[in-house]
């Protein structure tokens, strides 16, 4: 039966290389999580995004997959695996794999076979052209790899370690369904879809995202694998808009439960690249914001979230890192977001308020995104100033530093060498802190996750944007037959003066992010009034 039990929930995302070290290795593994359960049960999120964790080279970090139905050796085997998913159904928490669609790894099977030569049956498994044409690949450079020995090009829209599949094969179709039914099987709760708004692809019309044959692609994995389950499904897109959102997370189930867009996450930069840094204005996030909430609810289904192992830590984004600030700000963005209607996501580490991991040099970088985009703008005359400042400001490092667990060397993560190194900050800011101080950002996530199993209005209302006569304070109302919220935030630094073009007076205070009441609306301060 489907219960749609993802409507009401809240998820949690681990990317496992850097929430736990069992072993002493320096990596996170499934043990480790494993371990931490009892931690996430007390946070009240019903379910796990489990990054990658397949067998993988790690060029990508696990992004580049080389079995589908095995574990990588770093991060334990099947057997832990099959533990993971049953010790998380005794604390309530479901397991949500990672399925990365659109390309494996070079060193998968099916490649190596594929480059054996065009007799090969797995060759057609893989995007071929005699010559490249204009695409270029998400982490630099053509998206074109050359083979001499084949006299052939093949496609690789992310590393050169990472082929395209050809959705167009039916045998490639066939693979991906078994493999999604394989752990169907062993009782996984659903499936975050990797770049899944890719596999409709079009290369020789240049045609990436969204290619025509998309939208029944999915359907047809759907029919053929999770579509008769009762689990969540969330496609990551990085091209939806609030049409096609809706055919994505149709009500009638016939593709995903929701996707991840991306609107609110591209403000902050000029022109199409990420790394062009622009400041943010908060009125524009409230716009985009107030446009999905509008747009989408009855008619499909939103996503929420700030932050993943691809993007900058929240508070250092959008709040305030390095001052007091730090978790009154942590608390608006969580107070902000948490009151939406559609399924929260807090990337590992948010619920305490971790901050960005700023680097001196390249050589401390890990994240073959940045360290490509450094090459090549190095050698295309860009300083060396102006590149570390995007790097710090948005580089993929920042979220995949090792969870702060305590203030012990190693953070209580590792008790060896970490793979890639702890923010310094850990001496103070770790989980032991948060759960030890009553009012810690900590609590917030976790009196909002259970307003949340209390009030379906937060997940489900009606959204109202409410204007408040100054570009730095978000307001908004929630409201189904129950219950009705306001929600006011300032997104700025400084004390704001306000005038809600709304009468509150017969509402109450409900919550807030201060420990007492003002009459200004100070810095990053967040109230929540409940008629
Ligand atoms: O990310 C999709 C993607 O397009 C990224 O390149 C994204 O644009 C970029 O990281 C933003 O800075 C997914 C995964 O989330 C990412 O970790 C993988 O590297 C990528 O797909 C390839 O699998
Ligand atoms: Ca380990």
């Amino acid at each position: 039966m489907k219960t749609d039990w993802w409507k009401n929930a809240v998820l949690y995302q681990i990317y496992p290389r850097s929430f736990q070290d069992s072993n002493g290795d320096g990596i996170g593994d499934l043990k480790g999580i494993t371990s931490r359960l009892p931690y996430l049960a007390k946070l009240g999120i019903d379910a796990i995004w489990l990054s990658p964790v397949y067998k993988s080279p790690m060029d990508d970090n696990g992004y580049d997959i080389s079995d589908y139905e095995d574990i990588a050796p770093e991060f334990g085997t099947l057997a832990d695996m099959e533990e993971l998913i049953a010790e998380g159904h005794k604390h309530g928490i479901k397991m949500v794999m990672d399925l990365v669609l659109n390309h494996t790894s070079d060193e998968h099977p099916w490649f190596q076979e594929a480059l054996k030569g065009p007799d090969n049956p797995y060759h057609d498994y893989y995007v071929w052209a005699d010559e490249p044409n204009e695409l270029t690949s998400a982490f630099s450079g053509s998206a074109w790899e050359y083979v001499p020995h084949l006299n052939k090009y093949y496609l690789h829209l992310f590393s050169v370690k990472q082929p395209d599949l050809n959705w167009k094969n039916p045998k490639v179709k066939e693979e991906i369904y078994d493999m999604i039914n394989f752990w169907l099987d062993k009782g996984v709760g659903g499936f975050r879809l990797d770049v899944i708004d890719l596999i409709g692809k079009e290369p020789d019309q240049l045609i990436t995202a969204d290619g025509p044959e998309l939208h029944n692609l999915i359907k047809e994995l759907n029919q053929a694998t999770f579509g008769s389950h009762d689990v969540v499904t969330v496609g990551e897109t990085w091209s939806a808009n609030t049409d096609n959102a809706k055919l994505y997370s149709n009500p009638d189930g016939s593709e995903f439960s929701m996707v991840f867009q991306f609107e609110h996450i591209l403000l902050d930069q000029k022109g199409p690249d990420k790394w062009d840094l622009a400041p943010l204005k908060p009125a524009d996030l409230h716009a985009v914001m107030s446009k999905w909430q509008t747009e989408l609810v009855g008619k499909g289904w939103n996503s929420l979230f700030w932050d993943n192992h691809d993007l900058p830590r929240a508070i250092s984004r959008f709040g305030d890192d390095s001052s007091a600030y730090r978790e009154i700000s942590g608390k608006m963005l969580a107070i902000y977001l948490h009151f939406l209607s559609g399924t929260p996501y807090i990337y590992q580490g948010e619920e305490i308020g971790m901050v960005n991991y700023p680097i001196a040099d390249i050589s401390e970088a890990d994240d073959i995104e940045s360290r490509n985009m450094y090459a090549e703008r190095i050698a295309a005359g860009y300083s060396k100033e102006d590149l570390l400042r995007s790097i710090n400001t948005k580089g993929r490092d920042n979220a995949r530093r090792p969870v702060q667990w305590s203030s012990e060397p190693g953070a209580g993560f590792t008790t060896g060498t970490p793979w890639l190194a702890i923010h310094e900050n850990h001496s103070w800011l770790n989980v032991e802190n948060a759960l030890a101080d009553e009012h810690s950002l900590f609590y917030t996530y976790q009196e909002l996750i259970r307003h949340r199993k209390t009030y379906p209005c937060l997940a489900q209302g009606q959204y109202e944007r409410l204007e408040a006569g100054n570009p730095q304070v978000l307001a908004y109302r929630k409201f189904d037959e129950n219950d009705e919220f306001i929600v006011i935030v300032n997104f700025g630094k400084g004390d704001q003066a306000y005038q809600l073009d709304y009468d509150i007076s017969d509402y109450e205070f409900f919550m807030q992010n201060y420990a007492d009441q003002s009459t200004k609306l100070r810095p990053y301060e967040a109230l929540v009034f409940k008629k």
